[in-house]
């Protein structure tokens, strides 16, 4: 069982063997770690690529260790308060998981642990508080445990033979240091030393981890705590860990607190200083202070009370918190994702800019301006770039990715009410003169433009959206009929930007009018719209065809580019209804494939129902849900939106057969033609986090920036009477009562202005 507690923003987990590793990710925007359920997890320094901390074994069972354990050992009894990895439990347990830390309660014998980590923002290190009290008089001793690993994960499965004889580990003054220097490692002068440090005395520590753990033991049953005697080995070649031995003598009800923390610097005497600051009195707390503080700040700019409460917890808390992760860390690092080979991806962080922007626009044009950057003078983009570690790009051209800056640039411009940023000068990754931002965009558009197919559409190049299209253009002829419709909908944003700034934009409006005539002739199929042509001339999505007739993004995105005529519009989401929902979300694709178009050269090697062939795919689930309120069709909106919930899709699948986090999205659940239908995939780290957000505050709450002001034109259900809303805008904070059956809003008060009561 789980539990959401509004009040704390936190869930708590009330058993260890969740069906995968429950995670949390804390971090500081530096120093980040990702943190199980049970305690299992990664640490990292910038990019988990070069500089992780400890070793993630993602192929071992079970899947979430190593991790930050703690071991107690009471007389004869050795347990965690993580509950993981001893195999003796304790007698009661729960964990919690809140914004930016985790906390773990457990108690055995009389002893009550409460071990809390979080990542502050005062220093570069993981910060464990454990608070220890017993019933009765006793002297225990604690040793925290982390399992280091070569700091390039990589390079460790290729090359650690050779390369882990030239680590070291070692105490100075107590303090334990991991120095990661091997031939050929990338940025040598911005690599960090590791440190693991405590603010009580020590009796005793390890830098080996085969000291500290035996031969032929593992975590569950290091040697030295069973023997309850470190060996004080140092590491000079070989396997570092880092472990401290702490005799701790309990009075009868009296609690203690130690601290531990894990961190980085670059040089001892920073060590020295950073361990410094972290033992302060008050250190600990003031870092919880600040670390709930911050994330209160960020999550007031948005907030709402609705009758549905599973979309209010997700909505104020969990969405955006996820959405802010993604945000960071892009498809980097995850139980999923092994942090080996992707960096910042253009498609997916322009998306998750998207949703930043309401909360922090100066963050989201950074974000923004980095990804200008890989932009080339032709307008194309790079695909995915490595800015922390300074590898070659992955320079693959999507028909897609230039196409998603421009959305980034509008919405930009509608928050802040203003054409400032467009006058930005930036640079081409191909070099030339710098060019503005609006320059920027006007060049996604002539790319696009350059680059049409045969029949008319966008040709798809190496992929839309959807990676898994690749094998329809491998000639360079397959043309994308999805990526005509996000070209009508930036075109249309375009339109609209030059007339700010007092510029031509009949060239955009014609452009527009020409896709949209080609997607009502060429790419409609009868029943719904097709999704693409092969590089033969083939339509994939069509009636005529024997498998995936139907593709659900080319149904939505009609609707959202406004290019579908309107009757087609509303069949065409009619079908995604026919043909594509399920009971726990709506399909991709229908029917999946197999062995199509051809056995020997299939479009994709995803069993049916998996991944991209016909599984409830999250992220596009959440243009379904705009397109429907886009019609007015506020009950097929809102039943899309709620039965995506992570909560309410893991209890109709159940907890064991749904199997990610109940409080984030999946970015896919296998569908019908699986047996594994319900079967979440690919938590966290997804694209659905922000538009899942968008849908919901901007579609069906229906809070939209507009250049003219905040616009607020709910698509609700029928039978929801008042909701609150309160939205931070343009630097006032709005307090709105939407009357539902009176069809009424009411702007009731603004901070930051005088206006009060303007009624709707
Ligand atoms: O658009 C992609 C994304 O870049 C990575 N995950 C899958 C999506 C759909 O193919």
């Amino acid at each position: 069982m789980y539990h959401f507690h509004k009040d704390r923003k936190e869930v708590t987990i009330d058993h260890y063997n969740t069906p995968t590793p429950w995670m949390n990710y804390l971090s500081n925007g530096t120093f980040h770690t990702m943190i199980s359920q049970a305690g299992g997890g990664v640490a990292f320094y910038r990019s988990p690529q070069i500089w992780r901390i400890n070793h993630y074994r993602f192929f071992h069972l079970p899947t979430d260790r190593s991790g930050f354990y703690t071991y107690i050992k009471d007389n004869q009894d050795i347990w965690c308060p993580t509950s993981e990895p001893c195999k003796l439990k304790p007698d009661q347990w729960k964990a919690a998981h809140g914004m930016g830390y985790t906390r773990y309660e457990a108690s055995k014998n009389g002893l009550e642990v409460t071990a809390t980590y979080m990542v502050g923002k005062y220093e570069n290190a993981l910060l464990w508080d454990l608070k220890l009290k017993s019933d009765e008089d006793k002297q225990i001793t604690v040793f925290p445990y982390v399992e280091l690993g070569m700091m390039e994960f990589m390079r460790e499965l290729q090359w650690q033979c050779y390369n882990k004889h030239q680590l070291s580990a070692y105490n100075l003054e107590d303090i334990l240091i991991y120095r990661y220097g091997v031939e050929d490692q990338p940025k040598p002068k911005e690599t960090p030393l590791v440190y693991f440090a405590c603010d009580t005395e020590i009796s005793g520590f390890d830098c080996d981890r085969d000291e500290f753990i035996g031969s032929y033991r593992s975590e569950e049953n290091p040697i030295r705590v069973e023997e309850n005697a470190c060996s004080n080995s140092t590491l000079y070649g070989g396997d570092p860990c880092f472990a401290f031995q702490l005799t701790v003598d309990l009075k009868a009800g009296e609690e203690k607190e130690i601290h531990i923390f894990l961190g980085t610097a670059m040089t001892e005497e920073e060590i020295l200083a950073s361990v410094k600051n972290c033992r302060q009195k008050n250190f600990i707390s003031k870092s919880m202070e600040a670390l709930k503080q911050d994330w209160d700040e960020f999550l007031e700019k948005f907030q709402c009370e609705l009758p549905d409460k599973e979309a209010e917890t997700m909505i104020n808390i969990w969405n955006p918190y996820q959405m802010e992760r993604n945000f960071q860390f892009s498809r980097n690092i995850s139980y999923y994702a092994t942090g080996t080979f992707r960096g910042v991806g253009v498609r997916d962080t322009a998306q998750d800019i998207l949703a930043m922007i309401p909360f922090d626009t100066k963050r989201a044009k950074d974000k923004l301006n980095l990804l200008f950057t890989q932009q080339y003078q032709d307008g194309h983009c790079n695909h995915y770039f490595f800015p922390t570690e300074g590898w070659e790009p992955v320079k693959r051209i999507h028909s897609d990715n230039h196409l998603w800056l421009v959305m980034d640039v509008y919405h930009i411009v509608m928050e802040e009410g203003k054409l400032d940023y467009l006058f930005t000068e930036l640079p081409y990754y191909d070099g030339g003169e710098n060019g503005t931002v609006w320059g920027h965009i006007k060049r996604s558009i002539a790319f696009t433009k350059k680059h049409l197919g045969e029949k008319g559409f966008p040709l798809m190049l190496s992929s839309d959206w959807n990676d898994m299209l690749y094998k329809v253009c491998r000639e360079g002829k397959g043309e994308s009929i999805w990526t005509s419709m996000q070209f009508g909908t930036v075109l249309n944003m375009m339109s609209q930007i030059a007339e700010l700034m007092g510029e031509e934009a009949s060239e955009y409006n014609r452009t527009y009018e020409e896709q949209k005539q080609l997607i009502n002739t060429v790419a409609w199929d009868g029943q719904w719209f097709r999704r693409c042509i092969t590089d033969e001339g083939t339509f994939i999505g069509s009636e005529a065809e024997e498998q995936a007739k139907i593709w659900l993004n080319t149904q939505s995105w009609a609707v959202i580019s406004g290019m579908g005529d309107p009757a087609k519009q509303v069949q065409a989401m009619d079908s995604v209804r026919k043909y594509l929902n399920t009971e726990f979300g709506i399909k991709k694709i229908h029917p999946a494939m197999k062995d199509y178009p051809s056995k020997e050269d299939p479009l994709t090697y995803y069993n049916k129902g998996c991944g991209e062939n016909g599984s409830v795919f999250c992220h596009a689930n959440t243009w379904a849900i705009i397109a429907e309120c886009m019609l007015g069709r506020s009950d097929l909106a809102y039943e899309y939106y709620h039965q995506l919930l992570p909560m309410v899709v893991q209890s109709r699948a159940g907890e064991y057969r749904y199997k990610a986090e109940p409080y984030v999205y999946a970015s896919n659940i296998f569908g019908p033609e699986s047996d594994k239908f319900g079967l979440a995939n690919v938590s966290w780290l997804t694209g659905t986090a922000a538009w899942m957000y968008l849908a919901a505050t901007q579609y069906l709450l229906g809070v939209k920036p507009r250049w003219e002001g905040l616009e607020i034109a709910p698509c609700i259900p029928k039978d929801w009477e008042n909701i609150r809303i309160e939205r931070v805008f343009r630097g006032c904070k709005y307090h709105i009562t939407i009357k539902n059956r009176d069809k009424k809003v009411f702007i009731e008060h603004i901070e930051g202005r005088k206006e009060f009561s303007v009624e709707v």
